[in-house]
């Protein structure tokens, strides 16, 4: 495949005003006819041809101003429509015919049909599968889009924008015409049509416009929308509080779809969703899912300014709108629920996702420079690094300087397709601040390691800092950037000591120290006592901490430290340290009991949020503890390193766990997903999972189970039951139940093969062997083909890395048959084997030969191969 690269970028030769879409969809296929407004671009060359995108399209019909176009002056390809002699600077109209079939597209990209409802997927380069088109983002229009359908099989008829008309047609059809006042891009068009319910509200935005609002689900369903409806009203009131930003349109669509690639869509006025992040009930979902929804619902609302209203000039700019989106969801849920809780699940996630990544052979900037196919860069490096840049910036500016860089990127570049020079440039603007080295994190590849020393005498505590990067996988620069190191200074009391620093080489503002340089000192002087040192309190840079501090410290740090991501940090760290320490020396050695009873008094500390305290007792993963074993990972050993850890805990606080677990049952009370009730059921079952261990039998588990009244609390005892004991007739009994109880709701049945897939225990192989055969099990369905090998591959370390490679080959040939189906997802899960070069040398000869006899393959997709080349390189 051919390298796209940002170097090449060049400004559109043709600039589309307007586009009128007519849409007949029919049984078997769609009929569509595109007017493109057009005109050559100001001083352009006008000679230069008419280049259209297309993707898979064959051609019904080409008009120019009304007159079918001379074939001698096209060519229409699949891939694109070549036009010469057009008009050197007037206006022009084009009209191109296309004909698709949307039931046969099984990609989910372009016009589709799921469940029997049509829908769309533009981003990043669907547009092209429905018709001829510049397809690309610094193209923007608005657009009329009349849909036509039989009224039986779609009474609902819904695209961007506002509604115009609508009425019947002969033959049972009917139509509806939509209005999008806002110019966009191509990638945010879509349609939806189909049998639908729905859920609607009303929202009053702060000036005053009525704004409809709807949320469509299939039939029967729509009372599942209730909690996406109540988070999509939050976030519309939210974005008016924080940032001043209203909503822009007379209505605001959702659509739920079963089949869906991504998790949701931005579109102009009408997000289209994958119904995992829209429909919830108790007995259904879990908190995780509810706080799932409430995250994706915010975020694609949040895009209507951070995407739509400003765009990006070309995709090597997608964090531009991804990582700022993914700040503002952030935000939103900090500010919802409990801003320590979720920075702390924030944080994990960077580590668990991104930090892999970044240092794997998947490596890329968070704007990366060059791509071969686009869909691969939806990745934890755009995404969430792109997020930890976003909130430096914030924590550097301070509050006011960094809304009233915002404010100015808003007023400056509304309409725009901007760059990320252009944001960064609102900032340093608004504020004087000089941000060209800030700069480099856009640009620089690879996770900073930050090391700390301390020394203290005479009341002088004199820490040193010193940054360093790796050049890694992507090449890209390693010089000193500017990160922002949040600290503290923790007296014994638990209290943090103001102390004066001296006049150094690093500049500290407040409680900020900026390094700027790859090394630099800061003094503190005139202390009573040596403090505890607090580093990159709240994750203030998405760094890899290398802090010189003794056990003593962070134990002091885990009991004392007021800041609650400190106390967090300080316990993950020890745990971390310990986990990878037994996993390298193969050994089962029992932790130390003095971070044994931090943990334990962790769990009891009553002034902590539940929420809080489940988090910190939490054992690191088995993924997580082998990224921290880094090269020769014996998964085996990981496994038992961490059972024994488990075991440790268990034992030790068997008895306070139980007190502890007994005081937060609220029997009687109805469920609420709040996030304080979420909390206590976090705790509590983080508290029978180590129970269930004490005990070394599944009685308690099964009781949870079976007396569950909420999805929470039922999959949390079966996870235990079937991971702690696979085998046991309680196991058995809690997945047939589960099973059978859940059967006909796709989303449940998913997480039921995802329990099953994930049983750490070697027979698992043949579990997911036959679990490809179940009657419910399809690659057609891209959460169903997740829920399965991506829970296998991503979720089960013991057994996908297996030793005999039994694993890696089972994985790869199930990639081969969905990459014939679905690239786009079939790339994404390839994923998986990101890491397969950490692991010790037989099974790293097993993964390179699985992943060889895959690359082998002749007719893999441009997505696959670009994964699985970057990964064998
Ligand atoms: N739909 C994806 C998202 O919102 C891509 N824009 O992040
Ligand atoms: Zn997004």
């Amino acid at each position: 495949g051919q390298k796209i690269r940002l170097s090449d970028y060049r400004p559109p030769a043709f600039l589309v005003r307007h586009v009128e879409m007519r849409i007949a969809l029919h049984d078997g296929h769609a009929a569509v006819e595109t007017t493109i407004h057009a005109r050559r671009a100001e001083g352009a060359d006008p000679a230069e041809p008419l280049v259209l995108d297309g993707d898979h399209l064959s051609l019904v019909a080409l008009a120019l101003d009304g007159t079918a176009i001379d074939p001698r002056r096209f060519d229409a390809a699949p891939d694109r429509l070549t036009i010469r002699d057009l008009p050197g600077s007037d206006a022009f109209a084009l009209r191109i015919e296309t004909r698709l079939e949307p039931e046969t597209n099984t990609e989910l990209m372009g016009l589709y049909r799921s469940n029997g409802i049509w829908c769309t997927q533009c981003e990043a380069e669907g547009f092209r599968r429905i018709t001829y088109f510049p397809d690309r983002p610094d193209v923007l229009a608005t657009y009329r889009v009349r849909l036509e359908a039989d009224h039986e099989a779609a009474p609902v008829l819904l695209s961007n924008g506002n509604p115009s008309e609508s009425g019947d047609l002969d033959g049972g059809r009917h139509f509806a015409v939509w209005d999008d006042p806002h110019p966009k891009p191509s990638y945010l068009f879509a349609l939806v049509a189909g049998r639908l319910d729905v859920l609607r509200d009303g929202f009053r935005t702060a000036s005053g416009r009525a704004v409809d609002l709807a949320v469509y689900t299939e039939p029967g369903l729509a009372d599942r929308a209730t909690y996406a409806m109540d988070a999509l009203k939050r976030s519309m009131a939210w974005d008016e509080r924080r940032f001043g930003r209203e909503y822009d349109l007379d209505v605001f669509n959702v659509v739920a779809i079963s089949d869906f690639n991504m998790g949701a869509m931005e579109n102009k006025g009408l997000n289209v969703f994958n119904h995992k992040y829209v429909l919830l009930a108790p007995d259904t979902a879990t908190d995780a899912d509810y706080a799932g929804v409430e995250t994706v619902i915010a975020h694609e609302y949040f895009h209507n300014w951070t995407g739509n209203r400003i765009t990006c000039r070309d995709w090597f700019q997608l964090c531009l709108k991804e990582g700022l989106t993914v700040y503002r969801d952030q935000e939103f849920s900090a500010d919802e629920r409990a801003r320590t809780v979720k920075r702390i699940a924030s944080v994990h996630g960077l580590k668990a996702q991104q930090f892999p990544e970044d240092q794997g052979p998947l490596q890329h900037p968070v704007r990366p420079t060059q791509y071969r196919e686009i869909n691969n860069f939806y990745t934890a490096t755009v995404y969430e690094k792109g997020a930890e840049l976003v909130r430096m910036l914030a924590t550097i500016l301070g509050e006011a300087g960094f809304r009233a860089g915002m404010d100015l990127y808003f007023a400056r570049h509304d309409g725009d397709a901007a760059t990320i020079e252009d944001f960064l440039r609102c900032f340093a603007d608004a504020t004087g601040a000089d941000l060209a080295q800030f700069a480099l994190w856009y640009d620089q590849a690879g996770t900073p390691e930050l090391e700390v020393q301390e020394s203290f005498g005479d009341g002088r505590l004199t820490v040193s800092l010193r940054q360093s990067l790796a050049k890694g996988a992507a090449g890209t620069g390693t010089e000193p950037m500017h990160i922002p190191v949040r600290f503290g200074l923790v007296g014994a009391d638990g209290a943090d000591i103001a102390a004066e620093p001296v006049a150094g080489a690093a500049e500290i503002e407040g409680d900020v120290i900026h390094l700027v340089t790859a090394e630099a000192e800061v003094v503190f002087d005139g202390l009573a006592e040596r403090p505890r040192l607090s580093m990159l309190r709240d994750f203030s840079a998405p760094v890899t901490l290398r802090h010189e501090q003794s056990r003593e410290d962070k134990l002091a740090l885990a009991r004392l430290d007021p800041n609650g991501f400190g106390r967090w940090r300080a316990l993950s760290d020890l745990l971390g340290e310990a986990l990878r320490a037994a996993a390298v020396a193969a050994d089962e050695a029992p932790l130390d009991p003095r971070l044994v009873e931090a943990l334990v008094e962790c769990a009891a500390e009553e002034r902590l949020e539940p929420a809080l305290r489940a988090q910190m007792i939490a054992i690191p993963g088995e993924s997580e503890i082998a990224r921290l074993v880094g090269a020769n990972v014996d998964p085996e050993a990981v496994h038992r390193a961490r059972e024994a850890a488990i075991r440790s805990v268990a034992r030790a606080g068997a008895e306070r766990f139980r007190a502890v677990r007994d005081g937060l049952s609220r029997s009687g009370e109805p469920f609420s997903p709040d996030a304080s009730s979420a909390g206590r059921r976090a705790l509590g079952n983080a508290l029978l999972m180590f129970l269930s261990a004490a005990a070394a039998e599944p009685a308690e588990a099964f009781a949870a189970f079976r007396d569950a009244d909420n999805m929470t609390d039922r999959m949390a005892a079966a996870t235990i039951l079937a991971h702690r004991f696979p085998g046991s007739s309680e196991a058995e009994e809690a997945l047939d139940r589960f099973h059978d109880a859940f059967e006909a709701d796709p989303l449940v049945l998913d997480k039921w093969f995802t329990l099953r897939a994930t049983v750490p225990d070697p027979a698992t192989l043949d579990v997911v062997r036959e679990l490809s055969r179940h009657p419910k099990f399809t690659l057609a369905n891209p959460n169903r083909a997740r829920a399965l090998i991506g829970g296998f591959a991503t979720g089960n370390q013991r057994v996908f890395h297996r030793a005999d490679g039994e694993g890696y080959r089972w994985t790869a040939d199930r990639l081969g048959e969905l990459d014939r189906l679905n690239p786009q997802t079939a790339a994404r899960l390839a994923t998986a084997f990101r890491s397969w070069r950490s692991y010790e040398a037989g099974r790293r000869e097993q993964a390179r030969a699985a992943l060889s006899t895959l690359a082998a393959r002749p007719d893999l997709s441009r997505d696959l191969r670009d994964i699985l080349d970057r990964t064998l390189s």
